[in-house]
């Protein structure tokens, strides 16, 4: 059984993370499955948004940790190398798509579970759902962006409670706390998250990896050099047919029908 499934249907590649016995949890194969889904994402036209989901009971269970041959006395073990080779790349490779993922949370999200969630464009929950996280109930530290996400999400105070304390956030909480858009009642999950990609997927795709381009520099940008990122961005977005798509479709009080170009 493949550990990732693919399709594309209608400019949405939806990508379902599927060991569910495993709760999901991150295996070699399943990052290298991932990592070739995503760079068919980047590389085809075709794909305008991105549908990340879980199969199962769990979105993600983060590291799996049945691979890790550890124990009291042994050699330690590098996870430098795993960090480098895996997760952070993913991270980056989910923050530099210029193209909208959706992620669809539709069960427990922990460990780089959960921080692989916040790193996608828009996050709905099933309200069944929860976000742990686990790293510091094994003696680790919040990867995979999570000490980058969390206190700009939800600011220090609740980053620092769900790195020390590791106890679950429900999908409400998280909806509650700004953690994610929006939470939606379990059997709606499939169904609204494939409602939003559809949306992106018919939308002006170039504007939306300008945006994503804006919001992840103001990160770290004063505000002058936003306002100048801002105005090279709008003088790409001003260059592409969607663009002078919208206006006219706007003048001409009818649905714009971006072609992403
Ligand atoms: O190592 C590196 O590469 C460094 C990078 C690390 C990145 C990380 O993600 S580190 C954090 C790793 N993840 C965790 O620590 C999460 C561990 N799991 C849990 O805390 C809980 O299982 C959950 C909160 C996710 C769910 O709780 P619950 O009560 O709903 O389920 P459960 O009963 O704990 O788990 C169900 C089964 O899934 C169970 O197996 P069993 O007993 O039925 O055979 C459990 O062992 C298994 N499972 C859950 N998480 C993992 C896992 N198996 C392997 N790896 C897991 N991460």
């Amino acid at each position: 059984m493949a550990s990732i499934l693919v399709s594309l249907e209608t400019g949405v590649l939806s990508i379902t993370l599927n060991r569910p016995d495993k709760l999901n949890s991150f295996n070699p194969e399943m990052h290298e499955l991932l990592r070739r889904a995503l760079a068919r994402a980047h590389d085809e036209d075709a794909v305008r948004a991105v549908l990340l989901t879980g199969a199962g009971r769990a979105f993600c269970a983060g590291q799996d940790l049945s691979e890790r041959n550890v124990s009291p006395g042994a050699a330690p073990i590098d996870l430098s190398l795993s960090l480098g080779s895996h997760y952070n790349p993913l991270v980056r490779r989910l923050r530099e798509l210029p193209k909208p993922v959706v992620c669809a949370v539709n069960g427990v999200a922990a460990g780089a579970g959960a921080n692989i969630a916040l790193a996608c464009d828009l996050v709905v929950a099933a309200r069944s759902a929860s976000f742990v996280q686990a790293f510091s109930k094994i003696g680790l530290v919040p990867d995979s962006g999570g000490t980058f996400f969390l206190p700009r999400l939800v600011g220090t105070a609740r980053a620092m409670g769900l790195a020390l304390l590791g106890e679950k956030l429900s999908a409400e909480d998280a909806a509650q706390w700004g953690l994610i858009w929006k939470v939606v009642d379990d059997a709606q999950l499939s169904k609204e998250a494939l409602a939003i990609s559809r949306n992106f997927s018919e939308g002006p795709t170039k504007g939306y990896g300008l945006i994503k381009k804006a919001f992840s520099m103001s990160a770290t940008n004063a505000l002058d050099a936003q306002l100048d990122l801002e105005r090279d961005l709008q003088r790409q977005a001003g260059f592409t047919e969607d663009y002078r798509e919208g206006v006219a479709a706007f003048k001409e009080k009818r649905k714009p029908a971006f072609k992403g170009k």
